[in-house]
C-alpha cells in the first residue's frame, strides 16, 4: 500500500483535513526517509486538502516536489560519456552494467571503461559483466590513474564509432575531499576528447536521510546530472530519493531494483506516484 494512500482514502470522506491524525503521517513520512524538511512542506500542503478531490490534489503536490529536468538520458555527439560515481557499495558497478545492457537492446552501441583502479578484483567484476553483455571494457594496467583509463575509454570510443562510453569508478566517501576531488579531475581529463553528457551518482534506496547528504557533497566536487537509485527491491522504502528530488532537483533516471541485469528501468514519476497514493 502507498505512502499515501490511507491519508488520502481517509480524506475523501471528509469536507477537509482537520480531523486527520497529522502526527500519525508525519511519522510515517519520516519514517520512510522522507526526512524533515520535506516532510513539513508536504504535511503543510496537505492540510489545504478538500476532501472530495483528495486523490488528485495530492498527485499534484507529490509531482510538484520532484523535479522537473529531463529524466531521459543526454545525447549530444558521440561518443556521449557517462561518469558513474557514488560511495562504495552502493551498486555503481552492477549499475553500470546494467545500463550497458539497456543500451545495448535499444540498439545503441558503447564501450565500458574500468576506472576503479583501486583494487583489480573491481575491473575483474566490470570485465565479467561486460563479456556477459557483449560489450568492450577498457582496462588499465595495475594501479594506473582513473582518469588516465576513462582517457583510453573515450580513444576506443572515438575510433570504433559506439555512441557512449559508461565510466565506472572507485567507491569514495563523499566526506573524502581529494578522492571528491579526483572526480573533477576525471572529468577534466576525459573532455578533453569527448563531452560528459551525464554524470550519475549512484544512490542505494536503503540508505536514509545520508543519502542526502551524499548528493549535496557530491554534487560541490562534481556537476551532477541525475540519480540512479538502487536496492528498491524488497521493502526498501527509497523515500530519500523524493527528498533529492525536491532539495537538490537532481532526477533519478533509472532505479535497480536486484542484483540481475534486468532488474533496471528508466525511473517513471507517473508510475512512482501511482505507487505513493494507490
Ligand atoms: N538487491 C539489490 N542489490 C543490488 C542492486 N544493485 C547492486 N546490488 C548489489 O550490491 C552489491 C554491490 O554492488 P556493486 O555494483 O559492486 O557496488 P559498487 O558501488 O560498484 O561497489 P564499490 O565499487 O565497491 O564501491 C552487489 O552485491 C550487488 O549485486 C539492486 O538494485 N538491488
Ligand atoms: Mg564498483
Amino acid at each position: 500500500m502507498g505512502l499515501f494512500s490511507r491519508f488520502v482514502s481517509k480524506l475523501k470522506g471528509e469536507s477537509t483535513a482537520s480531523a486527520l491524525d497529522w502526527n500519525e503521517l508525519t511519522a510515517e513520512l519520516l519514517a520512510a526517509d522522507l526526512g524533515p524538511a520535506l516532510t513539513e512542506k508536504l504535511i503543510e500542503e496537505a492540510k489545504k486538502i478538500k476532501g472530495d478531490d483528495a486523490e488528485a490534489a495530492m498527485r499534484e503536490i507529490l509531482r510538484s516536489h520532484l523535479s522537473q529536468k529531463s529524466r531521459t538520458l543526454a545525447a549530444p555527439a558521440a561518443p556521449a560519456v557517462i561518469l558513474v560515481v557514488g560511495v562504495n557499495g552502493v551498486g555503481k558497478t552492477t549499475s553500470v552494467a546494467k545500463l550497458a545492457a539497456y543500451l545495448q537492446s535499444h540498439s545503441h552501441s558503447l564501450v565500458l571503461g574500468a576506472a576503479d583502479t583501486f583494487r583489480a578484483a573491481a575491473v575483474e567484476q566490470l570485465s565479467t559483466w561486460g563479456a556477459r553483455v557483449g560489450v568492450d571494457v577498457i582496462t588499465g594496467k595495475d594501479q594506473s590513474e582513473p582518469a588516465s583509463v576513462a582517457f583510453d575509454a573515450v580513444k576506443r570510443a572515438i575510433e570504433i564509432g559506439s555512441e557512449y562510453v559508461l565510466i565506472d569508478t572507485a567507491g569514495r566517501l563523499h566526506n573524502k575531499s581529494d578522492l571528491m576531488a579526483e572526480l573533477g579531475k576525471i572529468k577534466r581529463v576525459i573532455e578533453k576528447s569527448a563531452q560528459v553528457s551525464e554524470v550519475l551518482l549512484v544512490i542505494d534506496g536503503t540508505t536514509g536521510q545520508n543519502g542526502l547528504a551524499q548528493a549535496k557533497l557530491f554534487s560541490e566536487a562534481v556537476a551532477v546530472t541525475g540519480l540512479i537509485v538502487t536496492k528498491l527491491d524488497g521493502s526498501a522504502r527509497g523515500g530519500v530519493a523524493l527528498a533529492i528530488e525536491d532539495q537538490l532537483d537532481l532526477p533519478i533516471k533509472f532505479i535497480g531494483t536486484g542484483e540481475a541485469l534486468g532488474d533496471f528501468a528508466p525511473f517513471e514519476s507517473e508510475k512512482y506516484i501511482d505507487g505513493l497514493i494507490s
